[in-house]
C-alpha cells in the first residue's frame, strides 16, 4: 500500500515528519522505513505490522501516549534523524532528484553478479608453519581446495600490521602485512596465485577507525592540535572523569578513552583500542583514498567495506538518546550509523578510486533496511555495488545473544519482501554466515541427525536465491558452534565486554555465559577442520584457539571423499549455477507463499522447494504438475536419495527440479 506508491515515492523530497506526523507517512521516508520495520522485528511484531492501515492511520504523538517509559525527547531524536537523513540521501542523488530508489532496466551483466565468494579469516584459515596461527603461504596452499569448491573470488579478512585487539579489525599500518601472516611478497604470490586460477580477491577494507597504535594516531595523541588531532575526534572533555558526550562502544563501556597526560578524550565506537577517524577532514578522507589506490594498483579487484556506515558523525557529537540506547544496548549509535555524509563520502571514493579500477565494492552496514541499501546500491548514485544487510541474522524478536531457535519462515519473509519489493533495485548480498555470527545452522537445530540435511537445505537457498552468494569458510563442510564450556574458552574482544557489561548488571556469571554462548562470533572462528588429525590437521602446533573435536566427524579430508557430503553437494550447485545463467540472473517467483513451513520459488526454468522445519510437511502440488505437457525433473536434493515421499516432504527436505517441456 505504501511502498508502490508512486504518486508518494515521488514526493518524498517534500516529505518533513514532525511528532504529529502518521507512520503511514514516516514509513514512506527511506530511514523511516527501515526503522518502523526495525522496530516491529525487534519487538516481535514483524515487519509487515506497519502495513496495518490502523497502525498506519496512527500519529507519532499516540503512540508516545501509549509506550511507557519512552520520553517526548526520544521522538524528537527520531523525526529529526528521519529529516536529516532523508535530506542527506537526496542530496547526494547527483543531479537526479527524483530517482532515489528505482532502477527499472534489466540487471547489467558483471562479475560480481555471477560470482560466488569464498569468505576467509586467515587467523583460522590454515597454518603453514606451524606457529598456532593460519598464515598466507596458507591459503596458497590450499587455493586449489578452494577453486575445486567452484567460487569465483575470495574475500579475505584483514590481513594488515595490527596489534590484534579484535584480530585485525585494529589496523596498525594499512600498507604492511601483519608479521604473522607473512609479508608483501607472499601478498603478491597470493594474488598472483588467485588471478593464474581466474579466480579474484577483494581485501578487508577497514577505514572507520585505526588502532591506537596506528602512527596517525600515535603522531595525533603528540599534538592534538596539530594536523593528524583532526584525523580522529578527539576533545577536552570537562575533566578526566566526564567524557564529551554519553556515547556507549558496542563492545562496552564508554565510547570514550581519556589519555591523561594529553589531556583528552579520543572516540572509539568499537573496543578502546580502535579509534574512530574523522571522515569530515578531506585531507584524511584524500589519505585513505591514496591508500585504496595504492592497493588497486598493485591488483586487488575490491573491497569490504568495514562497517563502512558508521564514517559519518553528528556535527558537535551530541549525546545518544538514553531510551533508544537501552533498546539497541548501547547509546549514541543514532547520531552516526546514518550519518549526514554518508552518501556523499561514498561517493567520493566511488569516484576517486572504484570507478578509475572498475572496482567491486561491498559495504558491511550494520543497522541498516532495505531502503538505505537502495540508496546506498543504486548504479545512478555512484556510491557501493551491494551491501550485506543484517535483517535476517536473528529471526522476529531476537538479538544475537538470546539463547532461541532461529525459525527459518523468517528468513522466508525476508527473502519474500527482498523479492517483491527491491528485485527492481537492490542486489542482495546472500549470506548465513560470516567471522562475526554463530553458525547459521546450529542456530535452527542442534540435532546431529539432521545436521547434513540441513546445511544442504542452506546451500540450496544461498546458492539459488536472487543475490550474490558468499560462503563463510567451513559453512561448505557444515561447521557447527563449538561446544565452549567456560569464558575461559572464549577470546573474542566483544564477548569478553558483554561478559563484563553483564556482570556489572548485577547478572550471575553462569547466566552471563549462557547469553556468550549464543552468540559469541568465537564459533565461526575456531580453526577450518581440514583433517582427523589433532586440532583438524590446522596447524603442527598449538593453534591459537581451541574450539572441539568436531574434527574427527566433519573435515575436507573425509568430505571430498563422500559423495554425499555437504562439500560436494555445494560443488554440484555451483556447478549447476555457473552452467546455466538462469540461476544468476532468471527471474525469482516465489509460490505458494502462505503456506508456513514451505518455501518454494522458481528461477527461469528451475524450480526449488524447501522444508523448513524438523519434521514432514504435505507436499502441496505446483501448478505445472497439472498442466500436460509439462514435468518437474528433480535435479537434486538435501537427501542424497531420490526416493521422495509421496505427498510428503521430509523434514528439511530441499530439492531443485528442471520443468521440463515435453513438447
Ligand atoms: O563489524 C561491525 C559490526 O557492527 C558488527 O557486525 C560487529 O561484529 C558486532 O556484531 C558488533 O556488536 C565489523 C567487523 O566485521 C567486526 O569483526 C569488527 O569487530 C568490527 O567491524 C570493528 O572493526
Amino acid at each position: 500500500m505504501f511502498r508502490n506508491d508512486k504518486k508518494n515515492n515521488n514526493n518524498r523530497d517534500r516529505h518533513y515528519v514532525t511528532i504529529k506526523s502518521r507512520l503511514s507517512e514516516v514509513y514512506k521516508t527511506p530511514v523511516g522505513h527501515d526503522l518502523l520495520c526495525k522496530i516491529g522485528i525487534y519487538s516481535g511484531k514483524g515487519s509487515d505490522w506497519i502495513k496495518n492501515p490502523f497502525v498506519g492511520f496512527l500519529r507519532l504523538s499516540v503512540v508516545l501516549s501509549v509506550l511507557k517509559g519512552i520520553s517526548s525527547d526520544f521522538l524528537d531524536v527520531c523525526c529529526k534523524l528521519l529529516n536529516n537523513t532523508t535530506a542527506a540521501a537526496q542530496v547526494m542523488v547527483h543531479g537526479m532528484p527524483d530517482k532515489v530508489g528505482e532502477i527499472s532496466q534489466e540487471e547489467p551483466e558483471e562479475w560480481w553478479r555471477e560470482a560466488v565468494f569464498y569468505q576467509i579469516y586467515p587467523r583460522s584459515f590454515y597454518d603453514s608453519d606451524g606457529d598456532g596461527l593460519g598464515d598466507l603461504n596458507g591459503i596458497i596452499e590450499k587455493l586449489d581446495y578452494i577453486e575445486s569448491i567452484g567460487v569465483d573470488c575470495i574475500w579475505l579478512c584483514p590481513i594488515y600490521d595490527s596489534p590484534n585487539a579484535d584480530n585485525g579489525y585494529d589496523v596498525r599500518d594499512y600498507e604492511m602485512i601483519m608479521a604473522e601472516f607473512g609479508n608483501m611478497e607472499i601478498f603478491e604470490k597470493l594474488l598472483e596465485e588467485i588471478h593464474k586460477r581466474k579466480m579474484r580477491l577483494i581485501v578487508d577494507l577497514v577505514v572507520n577507525h585505526t588502532s591506537d597504535e596506528h602512527e596517525w594516531f600515535r603522531k595525533a595523541l603528540e599534538d592534538p592540535d596539530g594536523e593528524f588531532g583532526k584525523f580522529y575526534f578527539l576533545r577536552k572533555g570537562t575533566d578526566e572523569k566526564t567524557p564529551p558526550n554519553n556515547w556507549e562502544s558496542c563492545f562496552g563501556g564508554s565510547a570514550w578513552n581519556y589519555y591523561k597526560e594529553q589531556g583528552v578524550w579520543a572516540l572509539h565506537v568499537f573496543s578502546k583500542k580502535q579509534m574512530d577517524l574523522n571522515w569530515d577532514n578531506p585531507k584524511l578522507r584524500m589519505k585513505i583514498e591514496d591508500m585504496i589506490n595504492r592497493w588497486l594498483d598493485k591488483g586487488v579487484d575490491g573491497f569490504r567495506l568495514d562497517a563502512v556506515n558508521l564514517i559519518s558523525k553528528e556535527d558537535g557529537l551530541p549525546d545518544g538518546n538514553v531510551d533508544l540506547g537501552n533498546f539497541i544496548g548501547y547509546r549514541g549509535a543514532e547520531k552516526y550509523f546514518y550519518g549526514p555524509h554518508l552518501h556523499e563520502y561514498l561517493h567520493e571514493v566511488c569516484k576517486e578510486c572504484f570507478e578509475k579500477y572498475n572496482a567491486f565494492s561491498v559495504g558491511e552496514t550494520p543497522g541498516l533496511g532495505l531502503e538505505m541499501s537502495k540508496l546506498l546500491t543504486n548504479p545512478l548514485r555512484r556510491e557501493l555495488n551491494m551491501v550485506f544487510n543484517f535483517d535476517h541474522l536473528e529471526s522476529d524478536g531476537h538479538l544475537r545473544f538470546d539463547t532461541y531457535k532461529y525459525d527459518l519462515n523468517w528468513y522466508k519473509s525476508y527473502i519474500k519482501d527482498w523479492t517483491e519489493n527491491y528485485s527492481g533495485s537492490v542486489r542482495p548480498a546472500l549470506y548465513f554466515e560470516n567471522h562475526d555470527n554463530p553458525r547459521m545452522v546450529s542456530k535452527i537445530c542442534d540435532d546431529e541427525h539432521y545436521r547434513v540435511i540441513l546445511c544442504k537445505l542452506l546451500a540450496l537457498l544461498l546458492l539459488t536465491e536472487r543475490g550474490t552468494p558468499f560462503i563463510y569458510q567451513g559453512e561448505e563442510i557444515g561447521m557447527v558452534n563449538k561446544k565452549f564450556k567456560g569464558m575461559s574458552d572464549i577470546e573474542d574482544v566483544e564477548s569478553l565486554g558483554l561478559f563484563e557489561k553483564k556482570l556489572s548488571e548485577g547478572m550471575k556469571a553462569e547466566e552471563a555465559f549462557k547469553h556468550i554462548l549464543a552468540g559469541t562470533r568465537d564459533h565461526a572462528r575456531s580453526p577450518m577442520q581440514w583433517t582427523k588429525e589433532p586440532y583438524g590437521g590446522f596447524t603442527t602446533g598449538k593453534p591459537w584457539f581451541i574450539g572441539d573435536n568436531d574434527y574427527e566427524v566433519c573435515n575436507v579430508e573425509d568430505s571430498q571423499a563422500d559423495p554425499n557430503s555437504v562439500l560436494n553437494f555445494y560443488r554440484e550447485v555451483i556447478k549447476l549455477r555457473r552452467s546455466d545463467r538462469d540461476l544468476t540472473y532468471g527471474k525469482m517467483v516465489i509460490m505458494n507463499a502462505h503456506i508456513p513451513n514451505y518455501f518454494a520459488y522458481t528461477r527461469g526454468k528451475y524450480f526449488i522447494e524447501c522444508n523448513l522445519v524438523d519434521r514432514n510437511i504435505i507436499r502441496p502440488e505446483q501448478k505445472v504438475e497439472r498442466k500436460k505437457r509439462v514435468r518437474l525433473e528433480r535435479i537434486l536434493g538435501s537427501y542424497g536419495d531420490m526416493n521422495m515421499v509421496q505427498g510428503l516432504l521430509r523434514p528439511y527436505e530441499a530439492n531443485l527440479y528442471r520443468i521440463v517441456s515435453e513438447e
